[in-house]
């Protein structure tokens, strides 16, 4: 016994990751589907050392799916995710499509799992952003403590959150110029490999990308406060991880001695933070593994009441298919 699982978008950097995690966390599953594109589409994938056939997500017939996760981005949520919604099925969407609408929740379990009430009736939840997950869970555990007023962040985040085509081309890259060719530039809008690109998604009439705007965004959503957000996020060379700076300014008395007490009490993060030891999070680390790295605390001094910290995360995993999973557990937890 069990449920029923589709993952959509099983062939992607994420669907992959959302089996290997699925399995890793023994999710009690009856039968799974696999569904991708019409491309890949009769192809067979493997799952718990059996082979499941991708279905064609054009013509799959959703009844009967208990859960199904989605990672093949926004376009095709916005047609097919209510398709199985109205089939009964609950849709765990990591896209963007669903995430500000305000009738779907955006859920981050060591945030707002409470907020997981309204998706009993539209059934659809949406995944935050990566670069928005990490961020709040390291958020949450001190505006509990002492409510923040304004948060600044700067992201160093990973290729993979580019998606596969966007890992080959880093990797592609680095050869062509360490055999003195030039870069193949193709996914991204300018060369990766070797260099720091301070454009993720597209430019919005207000001079933010729109990887920025879902920083702010999501965050107000998610911690379910007006505290300002300002972002700018920046893609670098790394596979796997983003890490993030952020400069928190509370509403009352906080300093690094607190928060270093409070985060390390806190669900899913660990703390990494021994200058002395120089040990700090990076993403060589933090990829492949499940909680949010936070270390480099320290009080900002230019500013009352304000911290620095510097928060690392598997981008693929707890930014997207982990998160996804503990929302399908949740769920489960609840029929
Ligand atoms: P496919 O392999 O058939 O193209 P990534 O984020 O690594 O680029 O992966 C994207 C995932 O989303 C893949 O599994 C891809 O399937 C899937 N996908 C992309 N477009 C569609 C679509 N129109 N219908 C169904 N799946 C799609
Ligand atoms: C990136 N954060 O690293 C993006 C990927 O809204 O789910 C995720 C885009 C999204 O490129």
């Amino acid at each position: 016994d069990g449920y029923v699982v589709a993952v959509v978008g099983a062939t992607g950097a994420v669907g992959q990751t959302m089996l290997e995690i699925l399995a890793e966390r023994k999710f009690p599953i009856s039968d799974l589907i696999p569904v991708a594109s019409s491309r890949s589409a009769g192809s067979s994938i493997e799952y718990m050392g059996k082979e499941y056939i991708v279905q064609d997500l054009e013509t799959f017939d959703p009844a009967g799916v208990d859960i199904a996760l989605f990672s093949a981005g926004g376009d095709t949520s916005r047609v097919h995710a209510p398709r199985f919604a109205a089939a009964g099925c609950y849709v765990v969407d990591n896209s963007s499509a669903w995430r500000m609408d305000e009738n779907v929740c955006l859920v981050v379990p060591e945030v707002n799992p409470h907020a997981l009430e309204m998706a009993r009736e539209n059934k659809i939840i949406a995944n935050p952003n990566c670069s928005t997950i990490q961020m709040v869970v390291a958020l949450k555990p001190l505006h509990d403590a002492v409510p923040i007023e304004r948060v600044v962040v700067s992201t160093y985040q990973a290729v993979s959150g580019a998606g596969g085509k966007a890992m080959d081309e880093l990797a592609k890259q680095t050869g062509q110029l360490l055999n003195a060719q030039s870069a193949d530039v193709n996914v991204f809008p300018a060369r990766i490999a070797f260099n720091v690109i301070p454009h993720i998604d597209v430019f919005m009439e207000d001079g933010y990308t729109k990887e920025e705007r879902k920083m702010m965004d999501e965050t107000r959503k998610i911690l379910e406060s007006d505290i300002a957000v300002t972002a700018t996020t920046v893609r670098v060379p790394v596979f796997y991880g983003h890490s993030e700076s952020v400069n928190i300014t509370f509403d009352g008395p906080m300093n690094a001695e607190k928060a270093r007490t409070i985060l390390s009490d806190a669900e899913g993060i660990c703390v990494v933070d021994d200058p002395a030891g120089e040990d700090y999070p990076m993403p060589s680390e933090a990829a492949g593994t499940d909680p949010v790295w936070v270390g480099r605390i320290r009080d900002d001094n230019s500013c009352a009441n304000s911290l620095h910290l510097w928060v690392v995360a598997d981008n693929v995993r707890k930014g997207a298919a982990l998160n996804a999973v503990q929302i399908a557990e949740i769920l489960i937890s609840q029929s």
